[in-house]
Parts: structure tokens; C-alpha cells; sequence
């Protein structure tokens, strides 16, 4: 076996550069292993996580039960497609449905394709039972939404690096403010043909926009009134990451169609699912929706593993605890620091507004100085950084963590 002589960070970032499309402009470190909260990259150096591969790894990197459910069906039945059954697709269909509260799910494998199938449910279920006519059906998005990079996904933002330059777009969607009750009204009281509202319960890539209190019950009622289905998309806000199982549940809210992606295989690989009523569920028929890997036993029992995980050590009530110290703890900085001019989040979800500073830096370069002094993050949207690590933190460490932010935000001049 050939051993891999460790070669400077620069090497893979050169490799990637000529051989690899320029679809990223990412930070520059160059990780080869994790453990927990913890990387590190190829000279060794230990950073703090606070990305979490944008909120998949929220059960920690390589969580030893998670890798262990992997290695053990890895070397059993790994794929069988849905030509057949196999054993662990029905176990994994009660247990999720069970977990959450519906009465059946379609899985899938990316979070996008969770997005992309609940509006095709939606859209099914807006024909054959709302009794939509043919192709009049409408999907209501919101302003600064992110689901993803497909077609549909970009069809439906209003933010051009997502869409520009890849026209034409899908039709029968509309876009309303965010965090406006009354334009969801306004635009279910303008068209019978609407068939969901879509949208995340605090936006993620937007920059960690939390709604105010009311809006999820708000959009219940709503899309109750009119008949219209309510679509949570939580692949990023669910699985514990904002102190709760869903973000929903800090108001009671069910909704009609549930996304999950990301944590739902703790970061080992792609998983999603849709869960919904059989009276949504059941409108698509054998032979007309599917993949190759949606709902693979390796995908079952990683995802099985991945969701006791999260009850068992308790990760939705420690993101709630610990994000409450790192928000005290951005909220003193925010005093020490005019840089600093907003913290916002709940859990571990967490973001801080940067006022731009010194020769047009922006916080990106933050990101670098904070690398600089070990801890990963990554900024959205210019003067946003996100902080959301691995929920397994504990206290000692989010205050070292923020002890880092600390110095880095200290460090700049205004
Ligand atoms: C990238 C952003 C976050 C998501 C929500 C669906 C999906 C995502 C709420 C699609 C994916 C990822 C995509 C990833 C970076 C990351 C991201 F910066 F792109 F916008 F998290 F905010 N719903 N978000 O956040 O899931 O198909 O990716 O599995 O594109 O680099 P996916």
C-alpha cells in the first residue's frame, strides 16, 4: 500500500486549480482530517469548526457510532436500486416517520433534490386533489431564499449570482418579502391556482435571518385557510441545529411537506427526505419519481444512526444552551468593537454583521485572520460571517471559540 507522503497545502490547492471547475472561491485550507468540533489541515495545524460543512456535520466529524453503521452495511449490501427491495428501506422509512411524524417519506440523496420533489408533490397534489387545472399550478417562494443549484432552485431567487446568465427558468413560481405575513395573504388571495408556500424557517445563505415571533404560526394559519401546502425547508435549520429537533418547533408548527438534508447522515453522505401525509405522499405513482440512490441501505442505516445520535446525546438542548453563551458572548464583543454591529441566530446557528473596515476588507478577509488564529468560518453575502459549529460543542470550548473571534475582531482597525 502506497503511503501518502504529506505535500504542502499549496500543492492540492494548485491541483484543484488546473484540474477542478472554478465553481468556489474557497477559504485556503487544505483539510485532511476531523474529529468532533476539531480539523486539521495537511501541516498539521488544528482549526476550531464552526461551518460544520454548512450545518451537515452537526453531530461532529466522524462521529465514531455514525462511521461504525457506515463501515458495518459497507461490507454487507451497500446498493440495490428500487428495482428491488432490500432490508433496511422499510426499517428506515418507520423510523424516520415515526421520529417525525408523518406518515410516509421519499428519500432522496442531496438536499436540492429534497426541494426539487416536494414541489413536485406539491404540484401533483395541487392538480389531482386541490383540483389545480393542468399547468396552472403556482409555487410561492420568499425573497433571499436558498434551496440548492438546479434549475428549479435558481428559477426561484432573486439573487443573481445564483441565477444570472443561466436562463430560461422555470415558470409557475412567484417570489413575496420574507417575514410578511400580509404578503402571503395578499398572494394567496390573488390566485386559486396557488398549490405551497415554500420557504426556511430562518433563512441560512440570506445570512441567518430569523422571522419574527408569530411568522411560522402565521404561515400555518395561512396556508390552512387557502388550502395552499406549507413547505419547511429545513436542511439546514433542522436536526437540532437552531436548539430545537425542527426550527418549526419553536412555534408548534407542523408543516405539510418537511425537506431534511445534510446532519440527516451526520456529514458521512448525501441523505434527504421529504416527509409528508399520505394524502400528499400518495398523488405520485410507482415509476414517476425516484434515483438511483435514493433510499439506499447504506443511506438507511448511516441516516438511522445519524437521527439516534441526536436524541441520545441530547444535541438539540446543548445547541440551545451553548448558543446562548456564544450570543452573550458576541453581544460583549459588539461593546468592545464598533466593528461588530449585529449578532443574530438561535442554537448554533449564528451570524455577526462586520461594518466594512481598513482599505476595503470585507469578511472574507476576516475569515482568513480567523483561520489565521484556528478557527474556520465562512462569510455570506460580504459583511456576514456565519458561525455554526458542530452542536457536540461544549462549554470550555465555545468560549475558547470565542475567545479567537475576540482577538480576530480586536485585531482589526476601524
Ligand atoms: C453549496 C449556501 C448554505 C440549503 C437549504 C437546501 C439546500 C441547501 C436551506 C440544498 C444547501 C449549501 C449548498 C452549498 C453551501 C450551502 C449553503 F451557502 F450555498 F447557501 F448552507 F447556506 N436548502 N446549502 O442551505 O442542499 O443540494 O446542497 O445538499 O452550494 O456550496 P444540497
Amino acid at each position: 500500500m502506497t503511503t501518502t507522503v504529506s505535500k504542502p497545502s499549496h500543492y492540492f490547492i494548485e491541483l484543484e486549480d488546473q484540474f477542478g471547475a472554478h465553481n468556489y472561491h474557497p477559504i485556503p485550507a487544505v483539510l485532511e482530517k476531523g474529529e468532533g468540533i476539531f480539523l486539521w489541515d495537511v501541516e498539521g495545524k488544528k482549526y476550531f469548526d464552526f461551518l460544520s460543512a454548512y450545518s451537515a456535520v452537526n453531530q461532529g466529524h466522524c462521529h465514531p457510532r455514525i462511521v461504525k453503521a457506515l463501515v458495518d452495511q459497507a461490507s454487507k449490501l451497500t446498493l440495490t436500486s428500487r428495482a428491488f427491495h432490500n432490508n433496511l428501506l422499510g426499517e428506515y422509512e418507520k423510523y424516520i416517520t415515526s421520529y417525525f411524524g408523518f406518515d410516509k417519506v421519499l428519500p432522496m440523496n442531496t438536499g436540492v433534490e429534497g426541494g426539487e420533489t416536494a414541489i413536485k408533490l406539491a404540484r401533483r397534489w395541487g392538480y389531482t386533489v386541490k383540483g389545480i387545472p393542468e399547468n396552472l399550478a403556482h409555487i410561492v417562494f420568499v425573497e433571499g431564499n436558498f434551496w440548492g443549484r438546479t434549475m428549479a432552485a435558481i428559477s426561484s431567487s432573486n439573487d443573481p449570482s445564483s441565477y444570472a446568465g443561466f436562463g430560461p427558468f422555470m415558470p409557475g413560481f412567484s417570489l413575496i418579502p420574507y417575514n410578511s405575513l400580509e404578503a402571503i395573504e395578499a398572494a394567496f388571495k390573488a390566485n386559486p391556482n396557488i398549490a405551497a408556500f415554500m420557504f426556511e424557517p430562518i433563512q441560512g445563505e440570506a445570512g441567518v435571518v430569523v422571522p419574527h415571533e408569530g411568522y411560522l404560526k402565521g404561515v400555518r394559519d395561512l396556508c390552512t385557510k387557502y388550502n395552499v401546502l406549507m413547505i419547511a425547508d429545513e436542511v439546514q435549520t433542522g436536526l437540532g441545529r437552531t436548539g430545537k429537533l425542527l426550527a418549526c418547533d419553536y412555534e408548534n408548527v407542523k408543516p405539510d411537506l418537511l425537506i431534511l438534508g445534510k446532519a440527516l447522515s451526520g456529514g458521512i453522505l448525501p441523505v434527504s427526505a421529504v416527509l409528508g401525509s399520505n394524502e400528499v405522499m400518495l398523488t405520485i405513482k410507482p415509476g414517476e419519481h425516484g434515483s438511483t440512490y435514493g433510499g439506499n441501505p447504506l443511506a438507511c442505516a448511516v441516516a438511522m444512526e445519524a437521527l439516534q445520535v441526536l436524541v441520545d446525546e441530547n444535541l438539540s438542548e446543548n445547541a440551545e444552551a451553548m448558543g446562548i453563551i456564544f450570543r452573550e458572548r458576541m453581544a460583549q464583543l459588539m461593546q468592545k468593537s464598533e466593528l461588530v454591529t449585529l449578532v443574530r441566530g438561535k442554537g448554533l446557528l449564528n451570524a455577526i454583521v462586520i461594518k466594512p473596515f481598513g482599505n476595503g476588507k470585507t469578511a472574507y478577509d476576516v475569515c482568513l485572520m480567523l483561520k489565521g488564529n484556528g478557527l474556520l468560518a465562512k462569510q455570506t453575502h460580504g459583511d456576514i460571517i456565519r458561525f455554526a459549529p458542530p452542536l457536540v460543542i461544549n462549554e470550555e470550548q465555545i468560549h475558547e471559540a470565542c475567545d479567537i473571534i475576540e482577538k480576530t475582531i480586536l485585531s482589526l482597525v476601524p
